[in-house]
């Protein structure tokens, strides 16, 4: 098979075809045993069954052909089952499936790491070691600043998100759902203020940071503080790009102080928002850095990257676990590596935003009920208010979702008011398929006004 980037490892068609409602009796059925058969407490935003996807699209088993917006959120940045990445994967795994890294080692991870080392912001000297979750990533890195420094405060701000797992719960800041009950959580975790420039009035990004700055002076003292973590986007808060110099007085502070700055660019790294990696908008060198869904094309991968000395400070074996790094999902990372570099992918996002952002503003001009258009690159999202004031709406936001998804648009919502209507789409999005899902979010805007 001769690889070319358009060319998706099912060769699907890429049009939207409905031919059944959405979600249609197969996936019905399926639902119905999912509800007999897993927990519960494992939600599903849309119940519909997917057998097959690429390029632009997601195939259900009832045969419809629906326009992925969401990209399993921000994972299938090069496309889903993109062939760079299918090749990888196939001839690893007929090869060998786990050694486990620490045991007897192979050179597909060391490659993942001298890649992440290279590609990521900065020319110091970086090493980097995987894990196998965004969460894990992220409670990884606090082992780490921990031991460089000698401290243990974690700093993490409103609205931010990072991860399921008991010390991640902690630095994450929405409640439901992803809190609640789950307490009580890991001592030494601290939230200061975030810039929200929609929601925070008229005040400057250096403003904002100086009064985070003054909550840990204040109330942590910088000298008891290992890590700041901020996401450059927030993600789940919803779709937040700071207003600029919010980021860099945050780092700018941490390396007077030194306290490690880490971004978490699990969810606006690797080329999501029109450069490699969000920091680099911001002019900001991480310590640091977080990465997962977008490295490896899908397949369960992540990593902490940053500064050789903070890297190296650790014992050995004091990083690990018996799966990070598995040398499938390295094979992946690797294809989906060489098809960024290859294709321009920061190009390609910053085509989605030029397509995008027009169309979107001129629906906030039709539509009052659009209170904010925002992102960067293809991470944009709508904020939805109600009409004449700033108060969330979380219900039209979700009607809105609905619509779309009735209509074969596979769409995301997020935010802590849960009233944003995120946009992620693969960077393999024909722009035809893009038009069309715009022109459904517009006729879905009327449809709930
Ligand atoms: N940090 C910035 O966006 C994952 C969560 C979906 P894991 N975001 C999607 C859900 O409801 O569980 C995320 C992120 C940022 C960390 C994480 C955690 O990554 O791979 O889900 O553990």
């Amino acid at each position: 098979m001769t690889l070319t980037p358009e060319r998706t490892a099912s060769d699907l068609v890429q049009e939207r075809r409905l031919v059944t409602s959405v979600p249609g009796p197969k996936s019905q059925a399926l639902l119905a045993r999912k509800t007999e058969a897993v927990s519960a407490g494992v939600g599903i935003s849309w119940p519909v069954f997917i057998t097959q996807a690429g390029g632009g699209v997601l195939i259900d088993v009832d045969g419809n052909s629906m326009i992925d917006l969401g990209s399993g959120i921000a994972v299938t940045t090069v496309g889903n089952a993109n062939p760079y990445v299918v090749e990888g994967v196939q001839k690893q795994v007929a090869e060998f499936t786990h050694t486990c890294f620490m045991v007897t080692p192979y050179s597909g991870y060391v490659e993942v790491c001298e890649a992440l080392n290279r590609v990521t912001p900065g020319d110091h000297e970086k090493r980097s070691a995987l894990f196998n979750s965004g969460a894990e990533a992220v409670e990884n890195a606090v082992k780490i600043a921990r031991v460089y420094t000698q401290r243990s405060a974690v700093v993490v701000v409103e609205h931010g998100y990072h991860g399921r797992t008991n010390l991640t719960m902690g630095m994450t800041a929405k409640n439901m759902p992803y809190k609640n009950g789950f307490g009580p959580f890991a001592p030494e975790i601290y939230r200061v203020p975030t810039s929200y420039p929609f929601r925070d009035g008229p005040h400057d990004g250096p403003e904002v940071a100086k009064w985070a700055i003054s909550r840990i002076e204040k109330e942590i003292g910088a000298t008891n503080v290992a890590a700041i973590i901020i996401e450059p986007v927030q993600g789940e808060g919803g779709f937040i790009v700071p207003a600029p110099g919010y980021f860099a007085a945050m780092a700018a502070f941490a390396k007077a102080n030194g306290i490690v700055f880490v971004a978490d660019e699990i969810q606006s790294g690797f080329c999501r928002t029109g450069d490699w990696f969000a920091s680099e908008h911001e002019g900001v060198v991480p310590d640091l850095i977080t990465t997962a869904k977008g490295i490896a094309g899908g397949m369960p991968l992540a990593a902490v990257t940053g500064r050789a000395e903070i890297m190296d400070s650790v014992h050995a074996g004091g990083l690990g676990g018996t799966y990070g790094g598995n040398p499938v999902a390295c094979a992946a990372a690797l294809g989906a590596i060489r098809w960024m570099e290859e294709e321009d992918a920061p190009g390609r996002a910053r085509a989605i935003e030029a397509a995008m952002m027009p169309r979107l503003r001129s629906m906030q001009e039709n539509h009052p009920a659009i209170g904010d258009v925002r992102g960067r690159g293809a991470m944009l999202a709508i904020e939805l208010v109600k009409v004449g004031t700033m108060d969330p709406d979380p219900e039209r936001t979700a009607a809105l979702a609905r619509f779309c998804v009735g209509e074969g648009v596979i769409v995301l919502t997020t935010g802590t008011y849960g009233n944003v209507f995120r946009f992620l789409p693969p960077l393999t999005m024909p722009m035809h398929l893009l038009e069309e899902a715009l022109g459904i979010i517009e006729r879905g805007l009327e449809a709930t006004a």
